[in-house]
């Protein structure tokens, strides 16, 4: 049986009321990107985030998340997400991309604040990235946007 990874106690996750919270989302498979985003912005409004202190930035394509992010990171937010979809092709490229902008965000949040949640799906083919965004494996948003509650509140 496929398992929603997207299930989580409502209860245990506190209001996020007064968080300042950017998205950094990647125009490159936007048609997953926006299912992404999406995600993330619906449970954060579930969880009292005013919209106003939400801010989405878009980037052309996941490489330049990274960037984005440590723009972010310079402004007023309490966290930032990042959202991208790298989809498995031909060559090396997937490889790459994937390897350097996890290793990237990893490097924003130690030697940077505020947090960094990583929400960049890394995918064989297209239906993968279909059933992590809203699909048999839930959404990566709604988990990425759950994890970006939770840091916060770390540092609260
Ligand atoms: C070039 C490229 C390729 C081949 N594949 C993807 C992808 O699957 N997902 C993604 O987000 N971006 C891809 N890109 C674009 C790079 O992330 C980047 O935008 C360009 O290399 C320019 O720096």
């Amino acid at each position: 049986m496929k398992k929603n990874l997207s299930e989580y106690d409502l209860d245990k996750v506190k209001s996020g009321k007064g968080l300042r919270i950017a998205l950094i989302v990647s125009e490159w498979n936007k048609n997953i990107t926006d299912r992404l985003y999406n995600g993330a912005i619906k449970t954060l409004l579930k969880h009292e985030v005013n919209v106003s202190d939400i801010k989405k930035i878009n980037v052309p394509g996941s490489f330049e998340l990274v960037y984005g992010a440590r723009l972010a990171q310079k402004q007023k937010f309490n966290v930032i997400i990042v959202i991208g979809s790298i989809i498995k092709g031909e060559t090396d490229h997937f490889d790459f991309i994937s390897q350097s902008i996890s290793n990237s965000i990893a490097m924003l949040n130690t030697n940077d604040f505020p947090p960094v949640i990583f929400c960049v799906l890394t995918d064989n083919n297209i239906n993968q990235s279909i059933n992590r965004s809203g699909g048999e494996y839930g959404n990566k948003g709604v988990e990425a946007a759950i994890t970006a509650l939770r840091m916060a509140e770390l540092d609260s």
